[in-house]
């Protein structure tokens, strides 16, 4: 049985899952839950995350549900340990950037995009998206330095997990037009560009 990923691919967090499984050369089958399609409180979606949220995967009956979890899933059951090293002091440089980027990085943006790329009726309080403009910004400026000290990828000179999970949140930011000038991130941002994964799924998949 194929690997099958519940989830549209609109969705960042489902374009984690589909970037990964192109590093890893995985063939899989989607199914499009949530967004615009079948809504995640059906009974049916419930039955394989009963938190009602997309990605979900199964791989071989094996049920695994959040976006981070599922590409270290990926990465480990295939044996990838240039994406996620096993000894624990690499694991954790990479997995901090990781957890940090599902927290409190995804939580500074949620304002400022719901309100002006998505155009949100329910965020529009000017005073909320520039306090979440100023954070946004102060943590990809946070990256942009981080980037500047690892001169290629996040966590030095290979490709990891924590280049998926940021990766994509630094296409997010660049869909916001007034954004600062980071010229460390834009570097990066071209690196990106020049993998497979990252243009199918990454760059072409919407902000
Ligand atoms: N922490 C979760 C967040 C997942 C999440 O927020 N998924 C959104 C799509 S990006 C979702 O399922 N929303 C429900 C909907 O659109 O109906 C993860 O990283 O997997």
């Amino acid at each position: 049985m194929s690997l099958r990923i519940y989830g549209y691919a609109g969705s960042i967090n489902v374009r984690k899952v589909l970037w990964t499984c192109a590093e890893l050369e995985l063939p899989f089958e989607r199914e499009d839950w949530a967004g615009p399609f079948r809504s995640t409180s059906e009974p049916a979606f419930l039955a394989l995350n009963p938190v009602g949220l997309v990605p979900v995967i199964n791989d071989g009956g094996a049920l695994v549900w959040e976006s981070n979890t599922i590409i270290r899933y990926l990465a480990r059951s295939r044996g990838r340990e240039d994406l996620l090293p096993a000894a624990p002091i690499p694991c954790a440089q990479i997995e901090m950037w990781m957890d940090w980027q599902a927290s409190d990085f995804n939580n500074s943006w949620r304002v400022a995009f719901q309100g002006l790329i998505r155009r949100n009726p329910d965020h529009q309080d000017p005073v909320a998206i520039r306090r979440s403009l100023e954070t946004w910004s102060r943590m990809v400026a946070v990256i942009d330095a981080q980037l500047g000290r690892s001169g290629e990828y996040l966590c030095g000179k290979n490709f990891t997990l924590a280049d998926i999970a940021i990766g994509l949140s630094i296409h997010r930011w660049r869909s916001f037009p007034n954004r600062p000038a980071l010229v460390n991130v834009d570097r990066y941002y071209e690196l990106l560009c020049e993998r497979p994964g990252f243009r199918s799924y990454g760059r072409d998949g919407g902000p």
